[in-house]
């Protein structure tokens, strides 16, 4: 099994943490460097050019990074990513559907690229960026507000905390104010102190600058 990925992608980022959750490891293959993912060999192997995705012993290739987790967790159920109650888990669900539909997208290098070509400045380009991930970020301790930690939705990581980590790490890489969201960063402390989560950091990765 290949996971193509790369150190900075948070979606890659994801799905490294949750294979470390499940004790599995696929062989990793670095994509993103230098562009390589809009070049024929990998829009061969994900048509959106984008990372991660994964290759199954047969060839088949798995794309999007919460598909990629949900396709992990139903083949290797231990530990859970999801809650067994069928109302939390659509609201993990939902937590992780703003960082990863309307929160996320908004910093790829493709749609920064994009804006700098319309014109956009530098500063623009950032505060509208600033601008997106504090929405998302403030939908999502809300989100969480009733809950009692130590993780979004319970005592064990799911999907809300695989997604959340990486959206903090983005956050703090953009500059952005955390203060408005002691949950969401009481949480990513929590997680940071976790093997499975060092592990899948962008530092600890071997195509880290
Ligand atoms: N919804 C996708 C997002 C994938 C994605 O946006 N990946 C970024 C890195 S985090 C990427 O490959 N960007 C390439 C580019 O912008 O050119 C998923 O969850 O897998």
């Amino acid at each position: 099994m290949i996971l193509h990925g790369y150190f900075r992608s948070s979606a890659a980022w994801r799905t490294r943490i949750a294979f470390n959750l499940k004790g599995v490891a696929p062989q990793s293959v670095h994509n993103l460097r230098g562009g390589a993912q809009n070049e024929p060999a990998y829009a061969a192997i994900n048509p959106q050019k984008l990372i991660p995705a994964l290759e199954l012993d047969d060839g088949t290739v798995l794309t999007q990074s919460l598909a990629i987790i949900g396709w992990l967790d139903r083949e290797v159920p231990r530990p859970p990513l999801f809650p067994a109650d069928n109302v939390l888990r659509a609201r993990v669900e939902a937590f992780a559907l703003v960082i990863a539909c309307e929160t996320h997208p908004f910093q790829n290098p493709k749609i920064q690229k994009r804006l700098q070509g319309k014109g956009f400045s530098e500063a623009d380009i950032k505060e509208w960026l600033a601008t997106a991930m504090s929405e998302g970020l403030s939908a999502c301790e809300r989100l969480i507000q009733d809950q009692p930690g130590p993780f979004c939705f319970g005592a064990a990581p799911t999907l809300a905390d695989i997604c959340l980590v990486p959206q903090i790490g983005s956050a703090r890489r953009y500059g952005i104010e955390l203060t408005p969201y002691p949950k969401l960063v009481a949480i990513d402390a929590h997680c940071a102190a976790l093997p499975a989560f060092i592990a899948a950091r962008p530092d600890q990765q071997p195509d880290a600058d």
